[in-house]
């Protein structure tokens, strides 16, 4: 069994931190804005034991969930694992015991039939609940005050996908939450869930389609009357699994696909357009109607981002060599249309922001991250290697870019979340995670709270998070208010 400190993955910023935190009354520098106050989630992936096999783990870590509570007493700090069947199964061996990613067949004899999934992709706040999101599995649910985990997550028994992704888009209108679950009914599986909750949580609608292939579905968009639901030749095998092999292969020859739902109608109404080969996405910015055509805006790759799934695909392509664009392509809903239309919009990158009253609808303001080529060299760090050092503001309106913020020599930043300002043209305000290397193996982190109207002033406060942190995934602002709300 390989140990954390012979996989490169595991080293610098992705060095196991391994244990749960409190830390209180933050040292806070600047001044948080009085309409700030609420938590800022965030999914951590940080390991507790060593792999079994040392070469696909990066997007098998143990769940983790952290908590920033921003009151008017003062700043907490929390992070606890997700305590998932897998993690308690691991934790009472004090080993691991599964195996590859997203291969069951790998495992260990003794966990047959547990629950593989390990929460660390997104923290979802919904109808009052805080669901802990990974695209293989239900989500786990737990308390949004302890961060202790309440249990598997299947909304009241009435859901029969057996996976829920970890991307969801809710209606800023009806507060309906638009989800779905690709490898719904077993491993590599071409069946498809298509989900809607009410506003309560409650599951009023579950359809299911078959796809055009097995492929990872990592995130989709709703419009005002549609889902958008992108599917590119990143794809699972039965066979390979059953060989013991990679969950995924990408696939450079194949097409990929967009397909519209009627968003609160039927799968059966379901309209694909045809994009072009090779190209893999993970996360879309927003999705909007305008002159009868639907347009996403889309982090869009010329190849999986993940070097574990191209070379499993046999591409050999190096990880700066990759290329890719901010896009928007755009799906005209004349009749006879069959193909999608390709429009650049920026440079490449990934960890697209927008406010969540924009969701699905017209839309001016959007941030994501990515790293400068011309900036300083980005830390090491992340599933990909290499951490984001630079933030892009757009006007979807003009659709490019409008500003950029680079990040000083040595810093990173994580995922922006965003928090609406009840200031009249006021664009609200980004938070994120940065880290800061001060050694070999020293870092320092804060978190950055940015004004959105000028997001090159000195941040209007940082918050000194006294702990080593482990990269996150995503995050997710739930105000006061709302966290009130469900107590
Ligand atoms: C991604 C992350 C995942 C996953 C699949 O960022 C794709 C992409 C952290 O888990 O399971
Ligand atoms: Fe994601």
């Amino acid at each position: 069994m390989p140990s954390f400190k012979e996989i490169p993955y595991y080293q610098f910023l992705n060095k196991p931190v391994g244990k749960e935190v409190r830390l209180e009354n933050l040292v806070v520098h600047g001044t948080i804005p009085e309409e700030i106050r609420g938590s800022h989630y965030r999914a951590v992936p940080d390991p507790m034991f060593d792999p079994r096999f040392g070469d696909d783990t990066l997007l098998s870590d143990d769940g983790m969930v952290s908590r920033l509570d921003i009151s008017d007493d003062g700043v907490n700090f929390e992070i606890k694992y997700v305590q998932t069947a897998r993690h308690q199964a691991e934790e009472a061996a004090g080993k691991a015991l599964f195996g590859r990613y997203r291969n069951p067949y790998t495992d260990l004899p003794d966990v047959e039939g547990v629950d593989r999934t390990v929460s660390n992709t997104t923290p979802v706040f919904h109808a009052g609940k805080l669901l802990m999101t990974k695209e293989d599995g239900l989500p786990y649910q737990v308390d949004p005050i302890t961060l202790d985990t309440i249990g598997r997550y299947d909304f009241d028994g009435a859901i029969r996908s057996e996976t829920m992704t970890a991307h969801v888009r809710i209606d800023p209108a009806s507060q309906k939450i638009y989800f779905y679950g690709y490898e719904a009914d077993g491993l590599a599986s071409n069946t498809v869930s298509y989900c809607v909750a009410d506003a309560n949580g409650k599951l009023i609608s579950e359809q299911f389609f078959e796809n055009k292939y097995c492929a990872m579905m990592h995130d989709f968009l709703i419009s005002e009357n549609y889902a958008v639901i992108p599917t590119f030749p990143t794809k699972a095998d039965s066979e390979r699994l059953k060989a013991g092999g990679a969950h995924w292969a990408h696939d450079q020859e194949d097409d990929s696909w967009i397909g519209l739902i009627p968003r609160d109608g039927s799968v059966d109404d379901m309209r694909w357009y045809k994009g072009p080969k090779g190209v893999h996405s993970f996360h879309m910015m927003n999705a909007f109607e305008h002159d009868g055509a639907v347009h996403m805006d889309v982090h869009m790759f010329a190849s999986n981002a993940f070097e574990f799934v191209r070379e499993a695909g046999g591409i050999h392509i190096p990880q700066q060599q990759v290329g890719g664009a901010f896009e928007r392509w755009t799906m005209d809903l004349a009749e006879g249309v069959e193909e999608v239309r390709i429009t650049p919009m920026g440079p490449p990158g990934d960890m697209p922001r927008i406010a969540d009253a924009d969701m699905g609808l017209p839309y001016v303001n959007g941030w994501y991250l990515t790293v400068n080529p011309e900036g300083p060299p980005p830390l090491l760090g992340g599933p990909v290697g290499a951490l984001f050092n630079m933030i892009m503001q757009i006007n979807a309106q003009a659709g490019q870019v409008v500003g950029a913020r680079q990040m000083p020599p040595a810093h990173a930043i994580s995922e922006l979340v965003h928090i609406p300002s009840s200031k009249e043209g006021h664009m609200g305000y980004l938070m994120a995670i940065v880290d800061q290397q001060v050694g070999d193996d020293e870092y320092l982190h804060e978190t950055w709270i940015l004004d959105a109207n000028n997001i090159n002033a000195d941040p209007l406060a940082r918050i000194e998070i006294p702990h080593r942190l482990r990269p996150q995934v995503h995050g997710w602002w739930v105000s006061q208010d709302k966290l009130e709300a469900c107590q």
